[in-house]
C-alpha cells in the first residue's frame, strides 16, 4: 500500500467537525420521514462495486490516447491500485478480470495478494473482439458467430480457457461480450449467425462448473455498423432463455440506443429473474465510457429505484447481479474517475432506498402521477452525501477519498514507483 490507513484517519479527523453537522441535520430528516440511518449505512457497505482490470490504464479513442504515468504495468499492481481504491471509499471491494490481458502466472501469490488488499474476483471476461499474437484463425468476421466451425471452435475453447484461470482465482461467472457483427447490408445472414452464436454458447454454458453463472452482454452497434449478432436486451434474453437457468443478460448502461428506457429493461429481466450482471457508466451520444452519474444522474436513480424494488421483491427469483463499472478515461486520472463513478453509484442506490414506496405504489393505484413524482423526486433531491460519506468513515475508509487521493499524492507516488511511460496490459 502506497500510505498507511492512519493517514486517511489524520485527514478525516480534520474534517471531521463540518461532517458530524450534516450527517446529523440528515439522519433527523430521514428518521421524521421513518428512514432508518443505520440499516441505510449498512446496506451501503454491502454493496460493492467490481472494478474491472482494464479501468486502471488510461483508455483512448480510436484517434488518440494520452496517458498520464504510473500506470499499473502486471497484474498483481492493477490489483493493488484497486485495493487503492477500496482502502479510500469501502465500496470497491472486487476485481474483474480479462482473459488474455490478466493471466496470473502465479496462481497463488495473485489470490494472497487480492486477500491482502480485502478483494474478491468477480466475473472473468473473455477476448474474441482482438486477435491475439499466437492464435491460429483470425476473428475479423467474427468469433462465435464465425462462418468457418474452426474459429468458433477456437473462440469456444478460449472461453473455456478463461472459466479455468476464473476457477483458479475463485471467480464465479463468465461475461461473454461479443463484438460480432457486420458493417455492411448483406454481408451475414442474421439468423445463421445468431444459430450459429447459440450453439457456440452453448458449448460454453454446458462446459462450465455447475456453480457459475454465464452473463450475456449486447450491444446495438460497434466495433460493426450496420448490425451486431446480439444487439439488445431482446436477444440476449432469449439466448439466456435457450441455454438454462444459469445464463442471464448483461445490462451495460452504454450499451442502448438514445432514449432506451433502460430502467423498463431492468424491470422486465429482474421480473423473470434473469438480469445477472451491470455494467455501470454514463455517455451523452453512445457508449461514451463517462464517469458514472456525471450526465444522467436522474435516470441512474430511476434505474436504481428498480433495481431496489427487483433486489427486495420477495417472489422474484432473481439473484443479485454482479455490479461492475465498464468505463476507460481518456482525460481524468482513472483511480480518480472511478472513486467518483463508485460515489455516484452508492448515491443512486441510497437515493432509491429512501423512496416511499408503499405511498409510492398507493399514488400508481389511485393514477395519480402528480403524487407519484412527488414521491420520487423528494428522494432524488434529498442530498445523502453526508450519509455515504458515515458509511465510509465508519468502515474505515477516507471521509472524502478524491480529497484524500489527492492529498497524499497517490499518482505521483505511482509515477515514482513506476515510470512516467507505463502502459496498462491490454489498453
Ligand atoms: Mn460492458
Amino acid at each position: 500500500m502506497l500510505f498507511d490507513k492512519n493517514q486517511i484517519h489524520t485527514l478525516n479527523d480534520q474534517a471531521l467537525p463540518d461532517h458530524r453537522e450534516s450527517f446529523e441535520y440528515l439522519s433527523q430528516r430521514l428518521s421524521r420521514r421513518g428512514v432508518k440511518t443505520n440499516e441505510l449505512i449498512k446496506k451501503i457497505q454491502e454493496f460493492q462495486v467490481a472494478i474491472p482490470s482494464w479501468a486502471l490504464g488510461t483508455g483512448g479513442t480510436r484517434f488518440g490516447r494520452f496517458p498520464g504515468g504510473g500506470e499499473p504495468r502486471s497484474l498483481e499492481e492493477k490489483i493493488s491500485d484497486v485495493g487503492t481504491l477500496h482502502a479510500l471509499n469501502a465500496g470497491s471491494g472486487a476485481i474483474s478480470l480479462h482473459i488474455p490481458w490478466d493471466i496470473p502466472d502465479n496462481v497463488e501469490k495473485i489470490r494472497h495478494h487480492a486477500a491482502a488488499n480485502g478483494l474478491l474476483f468477480d466475473a472473468v471476461n473473455s477476448n474474441t473482439f482482438q486477435d491475439q499474437p499466437d492464435q491460429e484463425f483470425s476473428y475479423k468476421f467474427g468469433s462465435l458467430c464465425h462462418t468457418d466451425a474452426r474459429v468458433r471452435k477456437q473462440a469456444v475453447n478460449h472461453n473455456l480457457e478463461v472459466i479455468q484461470y476464473g476457477k483458479m482465482l475463485g471467480s464465479k461467472s463468465l461475461t461473454v461480450w461479443l463484438a460480432d457483427g457486420s458493417s455492411f447490408p448483406g454481408q451475414m445472414n442474421f439468423r445463421k449467425a445468431l444459430q450459429r452464436t447459440l450453439d457456440s454458447l452453448r458449448e460454453i454454458y454446458d462446459s462450465m462448473p455447475s456453480d457459475w453463472k454465464l452473463f450475456v452482454e449486447y450491444k446495438p452497434y460497434e466495433p460493426y455498423f450496420y448490425h451486431t449478432v446480439i444487439q439488445d436486451w431482446g436477444t440476449s434474453h432469449w439466448l439466456a432463455s435457450q441455454l438454462g437457468e444459469r445464463a442471464y443478460t448483461l445490462v451495460d448502461l452504454g450499451h442502448h440506443l438514445p432514449n432506451t428506457n433502460i430502467e423498463q429493461v431492468v424491470a422486465t429481466l429482474m421480473m423473470q429473474g434473469k438480469l445477472g450482471g451491470f455494467h455501470f457508466n454514463d455517455s451523452k451520444f453512445g457508449d461514451d465510457d463517462l464517469t458514472v452519474g456525471a450526465m444522467k444522474p436522474y435516470q441512474l436513480f430511476l434505474i436504481f429505484n428498480e433495481l431496489v424494488e427487483g433486489m427486495e421483491d420477495p417472489i422474484s427469483s432473481n439473484p443479485s447481479p454482479a455490479w461492475m463499472i465498464d468505463a476507460s478515461h481518456n482525460l481524468k486520472d482513472p483511480m480518480e474517475d472511478l472513486l467518483q463513478s463508485v460515489e455516484a453509484i452508492q448515491l443512486a442506490y441510497a437515493q432509491a432506498l429512501i423512496i416511499d414506496r408503499l405511498a409510492l405504489e398507493n399514488a400508481r393505484d389511485n393514477n395519480d402521477p402528480v403524487l407519484a413524482q412527488e414521491i420520487l423526486q423528494e428522494a432524488f433531491r434529498t442530498d445523502l452525501r453526508p450519509l455515504i460519506a458515515e458509511a465510509r468513515v465508519q468502515s474505515g475508509a477516507a471521509l472524502h477519498p478524491v480529497s484524500v487521493f489527492r492529498k497524499l499524492e497517490v499518482r505521483k507516488k505511482l509515477i515514482r514507483e513506476r515510470g512516467s511511460k507505463s502502459l496498462a496490459t491490454g489498453l
